[in-house]
């Protein structure tokens, strides 16, 4: 059966698997300050009562964040995005055997978060900070490799490709002689096209289109489409009111092979999933 070995949790990939959003940041897009009070601090049982429910609502992975990717969101400190997530992953990771990911660019982090029982690193810039790859190569955690194009800063400025499948998997290609180089292993290796990083309405579609060739590649791939603006941009709704349109491009991703879809809405993508599957027989 195919899995992937997360630092000694084993997740299995057999099926579509669910990757559920924990923000510990004051200032998400799509969910911000939540968990977070007036005086910065985490509220700690709340999110790890929270992440208790994604995981009742079938959620495999906890993404945890605490640095906000929105485009302009002040940059945070390695060491204060250790205080924010630290405790509810330690916490989390020793409660419950759902694999805990942590969301992050910092070396130090990640290998703290190592030590803390997490057992992949989700970094939207694919480890390009100085000591990312050997940070990672240290431990036995999985890693997600993300597509952007430019930085969050600018990267929805003016988003330009050739062939924009082509170009994300010459990505891939490259980048995963880059971690294999570096001393991580190709069976920790997810991908993930980076919808919303540095891609328009019409990149989000070609995408989506050719899904397909992304899985072709081999290894497990990842996608994050919820509540994010392609959604907002086809179906005229607000941040809070894209669970519908969200599960229904998440199940397009998961038709065409997708095999973690990264979301907020965790109930209503584990129903889609059961249908899908029994659809495919399963
Ligand atoms: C992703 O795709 N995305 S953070 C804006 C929104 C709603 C949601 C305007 N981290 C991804 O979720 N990690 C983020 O409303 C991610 N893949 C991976 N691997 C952005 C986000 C969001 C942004």
């Amino acid at each position: 059966m195919r899995s992937i070995d997360c630092a000694g949790k084993k997740l299995k990939l057999n099926t579509p698997q669910i990757m559920a959003v924990l923000n510990l940041t004051p200032d998400s897009f799509s969910d911000g300050g939540q968990f977070i009070r007036d005086d910065g601090s985490v509220r700690i049982d709340h999110a790890l009562a929270s992440a208790e429910t994604m995981v009742s609502n079938g959620a495999a992975i906890i993404d945890i964040g605490g640095e906000s990717t929105r485009p302009g969101a002040p940059a945070v400190s390695s060491q204060q995005q250790l205080e924010r997530v630290a405790t509810v992953v330690e916490k989390l990771s020793s409660r419950i055997d759902t694999v805990i990911s942590v969301d992050t660019s910092s070396p130090e982090l990640m290998v703290e978060s190592a030590r803390l029982g997490a057992g992949l690193i989700n970094d939207i810039r694919s480890l390009t900070r100085p000591g990312a790859l050997a940070a990672v190569a240290t431990t036995d955690m999985a890693v997600c490799m993300m597509h952007m194009q430019g930085q969050p800063i600018n990267m929805q400025d003016k988003p330009e490709y050739g062939d924009i499948v082509a170009e994300v998997c010459g990505f891939f290609q490259q980048r995963v002689l880059d971690f294999t180089d570096a001393g991580i292993g190709k069976n920790k290796i997810l991908l993930d096209p980076g919808f919303g990083f540095g891609k328009t309405l019409q990149h989000y579609v070609e995408l989506l289109k050719n899904f397909e060739s992304f899985v072709a590649l081999g290894l497990p791939v990842l996608v994050g489409v919820s509540r994010k603006a392609m959604i907002g941009q086809l179906t005229g709704r607000s941040v809070d009111q894209r669970a519908y349109g969200s599960v229904a491009a998440a199940m397009i991703a998961i038709q065409a092979g997708a095999n973690i879809v990264r979301v907020h809405d965790v109930a209503a993508t584990s129903d889609m999933i059961k249908i899908h599957l029994a659809m495919v027989g399963e």
